[in-house]
């Protein structure tokens, strides 16, 4: 295959006066976001959550090749399969598989091996990592996917946040009943789940402290 003609690339300069604004602004937004384990049953429209999928493809991945898919879940009997099974998982590593150092690191957010959240939220996001393509029956090579997936997981927590709605980053693990019970290919791994939906009312997080900018940046001038 030919690589694509190049275009010209649709740039809205900034001065850097807004330049500053807009980055003080992205990050007062940005980190008003928390992980939210309680939703409410209120719905969200199938359209929005369908362009947070488009934002987080928007990503960058290595050859362009988007080794991904986003499975977004609503029918309430799936969510109970997915619920149940991941619950199984969540048992055991609730019950020796994490050891103590990570029961005790997890103690502040009141975790346990429980998971309403799983029905509760409107809906569930299962991103799919691609190991490698399959094009005509043949398999064809992917590049940088955990860095790929992880980049555009990040566009997809963002877009979640910009809408207006929550989520969190659950990781049953393993994962692998995911990629069973939605007939996933052969060549897809479950690599995260966000239930997504709104905060329930009066919701409470964590109270945590994010690193300082001296604490986690180093500059070389
Ligand atoms: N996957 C488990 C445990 C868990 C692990 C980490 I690291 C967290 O930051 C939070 C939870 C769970 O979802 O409960």
């Amino acid at each position: 295959m030919k690589p694509s003609a190049f275009i010209p690339y649709d740039y809205d300069p900034l001065t850097p006066e807004e330049s500053l604004k807009k980055a003080q602004i992205f990050f007062e937004e940005t980190n008003k976001r928390r992980s939210v384990r309680h939703y409410s049953n209120t719905p969200v429209d199938e359209e929005v959550i369908k362009n947070i999928i488009k934002t987080a493809s928007s990503a960058p991945s290595g050859a362009h090749k988007q080794p991904w898919t986003f499975c977004a879940i609503s029918n309430p009997a799936l969510k109970k399969e997915i619920r149940i099974a991941a619950e199984k998982e969540e048992y055991t590593n609730y019950h020796g598989r994490m050891g103590d150092e990570w029961l005790k690191d997890l103690e502040k957010f009141e975790t346990d091996w429980k998971k309403p959240f799983l029905e509760e939220a409107p809906w569930l996001i299962i991103v799919f990592k691609k190991v490698h393509d399959i094009e005509n029956g043949e398999k064809k090579k992917n590049y940088y996917v955990n860095e790929s997936v992880g980049i555009a997981s990040g566009f997809l927590i963002s877009a979640i946040h910009q809408a207006g709605l929550v989520t969190l980053t659950h990781t049953p693990s393993p994962m692998n009943f995911l990629e069973k019970i939605l007939e996933r290919p052969k060549n897809e791994r479950a690599f995260l789940l966000l239930p997504v939906g709104y905060p329930e009312a009066d919701v409470k997080v964590p109270k945590l402290k994010r690193k300082s900018l001296e604490e986690m940046a180093v500059f070389y001038k």
